[in-house]
């Protein structure tokens, strides 16, 4: 999968050089760059924001730089890329998005900062990407960056090859729209803590039988809006092979 990522703050992403995300890198499986938005200004200064027409707080982000960088990122694509825009104001981002954009073969993201960017880059780019603007939640960020390096681990996570363990990807909170079971590990005691016996039991239905009632009991503690949700997907409509 090829990723570009576009910011006046490389140096944010310097985290994607690090444990699977920088392994599949080295590995070959994704071929992630990340371009200074400052690279595309012309001026002396290198600037990338001026004051909102009709007037507010702070600062929008030019035009020029985004459609210059943009283009030349569209320039160099096989095929139609999906452009991410993250924004408080976006998509809620979820594991079923993240499944659909492991399909795409090209993710460009294109990280705000200040105010934002002028809309008529997001109407530009519809010539040549598929737009998607993107939240992490309701809360706001400084910036895109940090909702990249989330949801890069999301998707880079589901590409064959990523993850050892391809199990590990379905018993997994949100793979079927039930919060994850509690683990425990050795030992068996631990300040005054102990395992529940039924782990010790050796009886896989039965703890088969107590892990999906703990996962329902902590969904409905924790997201009961996820009880009430549209039915999930099993493993098969995912097609991951256990
Ligand atoms: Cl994706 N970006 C920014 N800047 N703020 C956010 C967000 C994204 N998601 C929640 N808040």
């Amino acid at each position: 999968m090829r990723l570009d990522v576009v910011s006046i703050f490389p140096d944010y992403l310097a985290p994607l050089d690090l444990s699977l995300i920088g392994k599949a890198r080295r590995d070959g499986l994704l071929d992630l760059r990340v371009h200074d938005l400052r690279d595309f200004t012309h001026d002396r200064h290198r600037t990338v924001d001026d004051t909102p027409y009709g007037g507010g707080a702070g600062m929008v982000m030019k035009p020029e730089p985004w459609g210059e960088a943009l283009d030349q990122l569209a320039n160099a694509a096989d095929s139609r890329p999906v452009l991410i825009v993250p924004g408080p104001g976006g998509t809620p981002f979820s594991q079923a998005m993240a499944r659909e954009l492991a399909d795409e073969s090209h993710l460009v993201f294109a990280c705000g900062r200040y105010e934002g960017i002028d809309e008529r880059v997001y109407e530009h780019a519809r010539k040549r990407y598929d737009v998607r603007v993107v939240s992490l939640g309701d809360y706001v960020l400084n910036g895109g960056e940090v909702a990249v390096l989330a949801i890069v681990e999301a998707v880079a996570r589901l590409l064959p090859g990523v993850i050892g363990n391809a199990a590990s990807l379905v018993e997994e909170s949100h793979e079927d729209g039930l919060l994850e079971y509690p683990v425990y590990t050795k030992p068996e005691h631990w300040q005054g803590l102990s395992v529940p016996t039924v782990l010790l039991s050796g009886d896989h239905g039965k703890i088969a039988a107590w892990r999906h009632e703990q996962r329902l009991q902590r969904t409905a503690e924790r997201r009961p809006d996820l009880l009430s949700a549209p039915a999930a997907a099993s493993p098969e409509q995912l097609q991951i092979s256990v």
